[in-house]
């Protein structure tokens, strides 16, 4: 059916459209603290309303969005009045709109002006007042005439002076950035998970969220910072003529300033600061999100004056979005070449940082739970610097009812068999050696060095056969002919018959090369040489089953239970099976102690007659088959071997809920 067209939108619809998106988005940030778009997207509004008010002036009503900064303050605390407005900055997105911002102010100043640079701290902007030197009160922008008073809350960040060093005015107000290190953010971030708690999606809500808490003390628990950039009300006292003095006059009084601020002598010295700042913007323990640069003359600024609600004398060079939101269509999974499964987020593609973004990194599974990241959700992603984009939380206010945590595959989506999920490893993995993400990665590791060291076979030949389907896995390698191996381009028949030559001469490696070649994950030389001598043969160590593979001295339970899982693997035993036919030596010398018994790894204790064992022979069998006997009953004991007039040890064993047996049944266990 043929989609219906919309009509466009008439300017006035359009400009009504904007303001309501304005609006919305606009309450969400300032009064809820749960912005509902990034700062970009509202820029990308704004300035889209500020284009359309620009060419229809009939449009421009007072109340628009571009004539307004902030929004009206919410209820929860007292206004806090500005006698001189806090406002707000025109922002410029690239190096036109600065060259066209510095073209009005020497238009307008009669010569092009000096410039004072600053670092724009991504945090929520906020008024302190002094009297005779002592702090007084302090409040958020808010609409930059009125904000909330929160001084008790300001009481409890370090960085705001309760007094200011001796030769302070009679009052001054000092104008800056409360915002939240990014450290503390994480560490805020862990501690709510901890608690079951929501995460904050960036430090700037964080910090917005603690400045804004009813109780102080839950203020205080954030460690918000501050950094003091521009004066309010000023009364009785000699002030700098410059920016660049101003923010060293507040140093002095005992304010933080950043340490980032530059002077700038023209446009192109700002261009460059603008540059720098961007490259080492992600090496800050702070979020910026831009640049602020301002007449450096303050008399000069006084003679620029204002143009409705920002200066005419400073504007935000904003950087590209860092943060963008979208919706996380589904979360897919692929398998490197080391057999890890990764799961990653498929999006909605969206515009971030100059490309478009479709899909993002989610580390693992333990890292999708923590952030309590599920497919349909609506999700922050970041694009940090060249990093690869990570998916940062969900907005959960967006969440469709019908989302479902996330739960890794049980089965290789490549090769679909069963997935080792190791529980103290917050990866999962396919042990498959035949899976195809990872058969040339298992291909070069057979052939590598410390392995079956096959001489020739690296990466690009392991690659080559894999990618014309002469090796689908290790044991295939043993069936390539001059024949077979001469297709592959640029192979001539003497380098193929080397290759033949280092294959065939690998059969006699012996059973631990054989065993650190076949790519078991934790199983490298040491670990193979220990499974070889304690085992002697592949078929010993494939049977030995987890807890005797547990019993070999440094072998620990999370190795056996690797090496029990690989060769618990349909493909896995195929392929050893196939190696001992093409001949490979698959032994070695046992170890002096040789392989633990059938008992390996248990502890006995023995108590009461047996009916047909001494005491001693009992022991003997016990410790021929490479269990141990003590003494004592303990919670380390694994099984009472419990005859007639069994006394207190009987007793403990039930006390502690140990395994229970007789005779007959520890028999069962020699067999
Ligand atoms: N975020 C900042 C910053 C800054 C004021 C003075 C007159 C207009 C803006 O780091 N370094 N300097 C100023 O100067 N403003 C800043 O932030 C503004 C405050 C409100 C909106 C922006 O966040």
């Amino acid at each position: 059916m043929a989609k219906t067209v919309q009509p466009a939108p008439s300017p006035e619809e359009r400009a009504q459209s904007l303001r309501a998106q304005l609006e919305e988005a606009s309450r969400n940030y300032h009064v809820l603290d749960a912005p509902t778009i990034t700062d970009a997207e509202y820029d990308a509004l704004l300035r889209e309303l500020v284009d359309l008010e620009a060419a229809f002036p009939e449009l421009a009503t007072p109340d628009s969005p571009t004539q307004r900064v902030g929004a009206a303050p919410s209820s929860d605390f007292p206004p806090y009045r500005h006698d001189v407005p806090m406002l707000s900055l025109a922002n410029a997105f690239d190096e036109a709109d600065l060259r066209a911002f510095d073209a009005r102010v020497t238009k307008l100043a009669g010569s092009a002006p000096g410039y004072c640079c600053e670092l724009k701290i991504d945090g929520l902007a906020i008024s302190l007042r002094y009297e005779r030197g002592r702090f007084v009160s302090g409040g958020t922008r808010g609409d930059g005439s009125v904000g909330e008073d929160v001084t008790p809350n300001l009481l409890t960040i370090k960085d705001v002076p309760r007094t200011l060093e001796s030769g302070a005015p009679a009052t001054i107000e000092v104008r800056g950035e409360v915002y939240l290190s990014r450290s503390e953010f994480a560490a805020i971030n862990q501690a709510r998970h901890e608690a079951g708690k929501p995460l904050f999606a960036n430090p700037r809500n964080a910090a917005a969220g603690g400045l804004r808490q009813k109780d102080p003390r839950l203020t205080a628990e954030r460690r918000l910072a501050f950094f003091g950039y521009a004066l309010g009300a000023f009364e009785d006292g000699d002030l700098p003529a410059t920016q660049f003095d101003l923010l060293h006059y507040f140093k002095r009084l005992g304010f933080p300033v950043n340490p980032n601020v530059s002077r700038a002598p023209g446009i192109d010295a700002v261009l460059e600061y603008c540059r720098g700042a961007e490259e080492r913007r992600d090496a800050l323990d702070y979020e910026i999100d831009g640049v602020v640069i301002k007449v450096d003359d303050l008399a000069l600024q006084q003679k620029l004056g204002y143009s409705g609600k920002d200066p005419r004398w400073a504007i935000a060079f904003k950087f590209r979005a860092q943060e963008a939101r979208t919706k996380l269509q589904a979360i897919e999974v692929n398998v490197s070449r080391a057999g890890k499964l990764n799961p990653y987020a498929v999006l909605e593609p969206v515009q971030l940082g100059g490309v478009t973004v479709k899909m993002a990194t989610l580390h693992n599974e333990a890292d999708i739970h923590r952030k309590d990241i599920r497919a349909g959700d609506t999700v922050v992603v970041r694009r940090a610097g060249d990093v690869i984009p990570y998916v940062v939380g969900p907005v959960l206010e967006l969440r469709p009812p019908d989302a479902v945590p996330y739960a890794i595959p049980e089965h290789c989506p490549v090769c679909g068999s069963e997935v080792d999920h190791p529980p103290d490893d917050v990866f999962a993995y396919c042990t498959n050696v035949r899976c195809p993400a990872q058969v040339r990665e298992r291909l070069r590791h057979f052939c590598s060095r410390g392995a079956m060291d096959i001489e020739g076979v690296g990466d690009v030949l392991a690659g080559a056969l894999v990618d014309h389907a002469l090796c689908r896995d290790v044991a295939e390698l043993y069936d390539l002919t001059l024949e077979t191996l001469s297709t592959l381009p640029r192979m001539g028949e003497k380098s193929a018959q080397n290759v033949l030559d280092a294959i065939e001469g690998s059969k006699s490696r012996g059973l631990a090369r054989v065993l650190a070649a076949l790519g078991i994950r934790y199983v490298g030389g040491q670990n193979a040489a220990l499974l070889a001598g304690a085992f002697g043969t592949i078929d010993a160590v494939a049977e030995a089953g987890r807890d005797r593979l547990a019993a070999v001295a440094g072998i620990g339970p999370q190795i056996a239970e690797s090496v029990a899982f690989f060769f618990a693997q349909p493909p896995n035993v195929d392929v050893v099976e196939r190696l001992k036919a093409h001949g490979l030596d698959l032994s070695a010398p046992l170890d002096a102690e040789g392989a633990p018994g059938p008992l390996g790894g248990k502890t006995f204790v023995l108590t009461g007659t047996l009916p047909s064992l001494t005491r001693e022979e009992a022991s003997e069998l016990i410790l021929a088959a490479g269990g141990k006997v003590t003494k004592s009953v303990s919670k380390n004991t694994d099984y009472v071997v419990a005859g007639d007039e069994a006394g207190s040890k009987l007793a403990k064993a039930e006390q502690l809920g140990l395994a229970i047996i007789d005779e007959a049944a520890l028999r069962a266990l020699l067999a």
